[in-house]
């Protein structure tokens, strides 16, 4: 019995975990405007260098992601870029 019920309890929690991460696969369809409504402090649409100072591998990868080297990074960009929030 107690064995069941601890199966029970495992299960129940891969369930949940489960269904914890559809949410955030769902979620993530948004990924990269999640990112840049987070960054983007002054909400100009654009995260500038210094905005992306708060992603440590957005600022690294700054240079590369700005395609068209305006200085800041627009949703465009982003969207090309393989960057995602972690
Ligand atoms: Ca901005
Ligand atoms: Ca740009």
């Amino acid at each position: 019995m107690t064995d069941f019920r601890k199966f029970m309890t495992i299960a129940l929690t891969i369930m949940l975990v489960q269904g914890m991460l559809a949410l955030l696969i769902s979620a993530s369809a948004n990924a990269q405007e999640s990112l840049m409504a987070a960054l983007d402090s002054d909400q100009d649409g654009l995260i500038s260098l210094r905005e992306a100072a708060g992603h440590q591998a957005l600022f690294e990868s700054f240079n590369s992601i700005d395609s068209n080297e305006d200085g800041y990074i627009s949703l465009d960009e982003l969207d090309t870029s393989e960057i995602s929030i972690d």
